[in-house]
């Protein structure tokens, strides 16, 4: 009976694009925050994956002679670097063949150990932190620009495109703001700039009004902070109910299409300068738009930021299962590390000797009228 029953089962399961049972299934973690203050951005994120999963399984991948079937295993971490670990643990012991994530600096980083005692390659599509590829991991990738570049670049473009004469900085003493923070100072510092005031917050608060006020005896044209949007959004709804008028500047994490609600519509045209730690220029921005509009058509709702790194992410991943034969983290990694020249939605993509993006962009965006408006991709 059973028997007979098979060609059935295995037909259906085909028509409903699950797992035949000649398929073999391929377990993929995705970690970010699905719950919490940034749990847009940690959906977005999870979408990314999802979307590359569900694609890969319609087009059909055939690895070492056999088909095989992707299975999202997703978890959510809260952005918190304890739930973090634990997510991570789940997944080790769920034996995912590897893992996309984390979305933090602050989860990517502990995480990492757990990812790399267990041999199992990692590739965040946002932790931007320079430490998370540099702590001698071999499993450790990343597929976006690290603070280095992205707050060093921000700090030069403070001095010399926003004519920034008195620069403020706040950062929210995470992982990822912490750093950004610091980078972007020296970029300030390095264009011959001066930084007048440096106060902090943390990433869970909402009440700003001590150190802005603090910050405004300072009368600074431009204030950075090294955070994310959930922070951002409240803080500059209150440097307008100080009367503090000055440019508002940050890096990826406050540069998702989610900053304007979140500040309730107080920030002016052009008074937010953001960045991306990614972009595509010329022939590529197609790719990424056909992306933009796929998106919106599976999931109803705009990208918010790092989806298309995501999808890119899983997509790398995949490719060098392929090209080893083998879903087997011993045998996928070594070509893993060597990915180069993969024409992704979000550029090409080539890993350094750390695991980090060769010739990572940047894209600086504005908002106006509530929407982003990109103003240049720098590399
Ligand atoms: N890169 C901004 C958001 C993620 C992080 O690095 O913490």
């Amino acid at each position: 009976m059973l028997i007979r029953m098979l060609p059935i089962v295995a037909a259906a399961a085909f028509i409903a694009g699950t797992a035949s049972a000649q398929d073999m299934v391929i377990k993929i973690g995705h970690v970010g925050p699905t719950s919490g203050a940034i749990a847009h951005l940690g959906k977005d994120n999870e979408n990314g994956a999802r979307m590359a999963v569900d694609d890969l399984n319609a087009k059909g991948v055939t690895i070492g002679g056999k088909k095989v079937k992707f299975e999202l295993l997703a978890e959510d971490d809260g952005a918190d670097p304890k739930q973090g670990t634990a997510a991570a643990q789940k997944l080790v012991d769920s034996k995912v063949s590897g893992v996309i994530g984390h979305l933090n600096s602050g989860t990517s980083i502990p995480a990492s150990k757990i990812y790399s005692d267990a041999g199992i390659p990692q590739i965040s599509p946002s932790a931007t932190n320079p430490k998370y590829t540099r702590q001698g991991y071999k499993t450790t990738f990343r597929v976006v620009a690290d603070d280095v570049h992205l707050g060093g670049t921000l700090g030069k473009y403070a001095v010399k495109e926003v004519k920034g004469k008195s620069i403020a900085v706040i950062d929210d003493r995470t992982a990822y703001g912490q750093g950004v923070a610091d980078e972007f100072e020296k970029g300030v510092k390095a264009a011959g700039g001066k930084t007048v005031a440096r106060e902090f917050t943390n990433d869970k608060a909402t009440d700003f009004t001590a150190i802005l006020t603090s910050i405004k005896a300072k009368n600074p044209d431009v204030v950075f902070f090294g955070g994310m949007d959930a922070v951002a959004g409240p803080m500059l709804r209150q440097m307008q109910q100080l009367g503090i008028k000055a440019k508002f500047m940050g890096g990826d994490g406050i540069c998702s299409g989610e900053l304007p609600k979140l500040s309730a519509g107080t920030m002016g045209d052009g008074q937010v300068v953001c960045a991306e730690a990614g972009g595509v220029e010329g022939e590529a921005k197609k790719s990424m738009e056909d992306f933009r509009v796929a998106y919106k058509k599976k999931f109803g709702i705009e990208v918010q930021l790092y989806a298309p790194y995501v999808y890119d992410a899983l997509n790398v991943m995949v490719a060098s299962m392929v090209k080893a034969g083998s879903s087997d983290p011993a045998k996928y990694l070594p070509v893993l590390a060597k990915t180069s020249g993969y024409k992704g939605v979000t550029g090409t993509i080539a890993f350094d000797e750390k695991g980090d993006i060769k010739n990572g962009a940047l894209t600086l965006f504005t908002y106006k009228g509530g929407k982003r408006e990109q103003i240049a991709v720098v590399r």
